[in-house]
């Protein structure tokens, strides 16, 4: 389904990626090395530069490239892309391998699965494929290669990416060999055969299988990938989604924050025991967060459940947001919800960077959805066009969305607005039938006061502010937006906190915020 994104905070926010985050990603790896590994790949000469998986970071960018070079051309973000597509042809060999820490080494292919990756980065350069078409053919000569190499013998990534991938491309192509090999690493996966890690089996999310697993644990990003994939091949083969569904609910009952950010265990990156969500030690990984959202929208596609769209918005516009600073090319790794920000302009593991660009690129992928019987339903509102209807809104600062449509529509309310109205009338969170025509949904805007969950034993008794999707936070005795702060903040405060006083003082009218 056609949509674009016109105006208003999400433009705001995608503009910013397109002219700052994209092209100071193109300078930072290049500073890394990643273009001269894939040089040194295609030219037999030369030695390899930083991580096993760096050329992950390099492929998540050209993903970023791809989708706004469709959402609108640009000559330099033009000649970024084709010289690094000339570059992934030369590097790629013979029979598709793709791997410059491998090929450029010369060290044994898939010697170590668990640890080393590359299926992993294989993954993510099809991704780049399928937003950028010039560099199909590369990917697709990368997917036959892990057809030829893994159908019919053992293996599968430490790191689940390529599950979802090959879903993808599968889609794209109908070549089913793709989709056939996605569920062999779903299968493959769960029955201890990867090396423990951290006395366990857990942290490569090996333990169980899928179809068996109901709790998330282990590495967040690795855990929500193959959900993401497990999600894909199931609902490609129409097998229940029971498992994943209560794992989902695992999640958000004690191991999800506040922000829709995830994992407790920053030693390992990793979900901890439920409620062991401490604000000040979260690790809430920005990947952690875009990993969830894509899950969330997969399960809202497969189920058609407003609860995943609840989720998405909500992870999206704080556990995700938070992650890049708003005025200036600075990220978060990990993203406290007490403490100081961490925001650098890139990391020695670049993972979330380039991860928020694509996201942020093809976000109006996550708008809308539209039935096999052409019911459009919308669950994310931004100005622009979604399926042929037209949404004007100041959301997420103004609670009014007009929509214009020359079909029937579906529109969600979202589960915080509890006084919410369609054309005047009173409408129930959830989803809301809206007819053809002009339409004007008012969500409630007001300042919400949220009692912290007492399992939680280190916020018990403290509050946090929420308005419209955003999660609110203190700093230094200010309320703003908590994917805004940049000084100490608090998200849970003491109930002891004026809390009229607070909002009084502190909300940013429309004109002054950020947009
Ligand atoms: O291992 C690749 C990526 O690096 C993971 O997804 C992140 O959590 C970081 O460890
Ligand atoms: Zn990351």
């Amino acid at each position: 389904m056609r949509a674009t994104i016109d105006d208003g905070f999400w433009a705001g926010r995608r503009q910013f990626n397109r002219d700052v985050l994209i092209p100071d990603g193109e300078r930072r790896i290049r500073e890394a090395g990643t273009f001269d590994n894939l040089r040194a790949a295609a030219t037999g000469s030369g030695t390899h530069r930083g991580l096993v998986y760096q050329d992950s970071d390099l492929h998540k960018w050209v993903e970023a490239l791809g989708w706004e070079l469709r959402n609108a051309p640009s000559p330099d973000l033009q000649r970024m892309a084709d010289e690094v597509t000339a570059l992934l042809v030369a590097a790629q060999a013979p029979d598709g391998y793709l791997d410059t820490a491998f090929q450029v080494t010369g060290h044994e292919r898939y010697r170590n699965l668990a640890d080393e990756h590359e299926i992993y980065c294989m993954g993510h350069l099809i991704e780049a494929g399928l937003a950028h078409p010039p560099l199909l053919p590369v990917a697709r000569r990368v997917a036959d290669h892990l057809v030829a190499r893994f159908t019919d013998r053992p293996g599968f990534c430490g790191h689940p990416e390529a599950e979802l991938a090959l879903v993808k491309l599968y889609r794209a192509t109908g070549e089913r060999a793709y989709l056939n090999l996605a569920k062999a690493f779903v299968d493959r996966r769960g029955h201890g055969t990867l090396p423990q890690r951290y006395g366990s089996s857990a942290y490569l999310v090996d333990r169980v299988p899928v179809r068996e697993q109901t709790v998330v644990e282990g590495h967040c990003v690795r855990q929500l990938y193959l959900n993401c994939g497990a999600t894909d091949v199931f609902t490609e083969l129409a097998e229940p989604l029971d498992a994943l569904l209560a794992a989902w609910e695992d999640m958000v009952d004690g191991k999800t924050y506040i922000t829709g950010g995830v994992g407790s265990d920053r030693a390992h990156e990793a979900f901890g025991a439920p409620f062991e969500i401490a604000p000040a030690s979260a690790y809430a990984e920005t990947c952690a967060a875009i990993a969830s959202v894509f899950w969330n929208w997969r399960l809202l596609q497969a189920t058609g459940e407003v609860r995943f769209a609840d989720l998405l918005e909500r992870t999206l516009y704080n556990g995700v947001l938070v992650g890049v600073a708003f005025d200036r090319s600075e990220y978060s790794y990990w993203n406290t919800l007490h403490g100081t920000p961490d925001r650098r302009p890139w990391f020695d593991c670049a993972c979330c960077p380039p991860n928020l660009m694509r996201l942020l690129a093809s976000l109006q992928t996550y708008l809308a959805t539209e039935s096999e019987d052409g019911l459009l339903t919308i669950h994310q509102y931004a100005t622009g066009t979604v399926g042929g209807a037209h949404v004007r809104t100041e959301y997420p600062w103004e609670g009014r969305i007009e929509i214009d449509a020359d079909r029937p529509v579906r529109l969600r309310v979202p589960a915080w607005s509890a006084h919410a109205q369609l054309n005047g009338r009173p409408v129930a969170p959830g989803y809301v039938d809206a007819d053809p025509g002009h339409n004007t949904l008012d969500l409630d805007m007001s300042l919400r006061v949220v009692e912290a969950d007492p399992r939680v034993p280190s916020i018990r008794g403290d509050v946090a502010f929420e308005r419209g999707p955003f999660v609110l936070c203190l700093e230094e005795g200010t309320l703003v937006p908590y994917a805004f702060a940049e000084r100490p903040l608090r998200v849970w405060v003491p109930q002891k906190v004026s809390r009229q006083s607070v909002w009084a003082a502190s909300w940013p009218s429309t004109a002054s915020a950020p947009t």
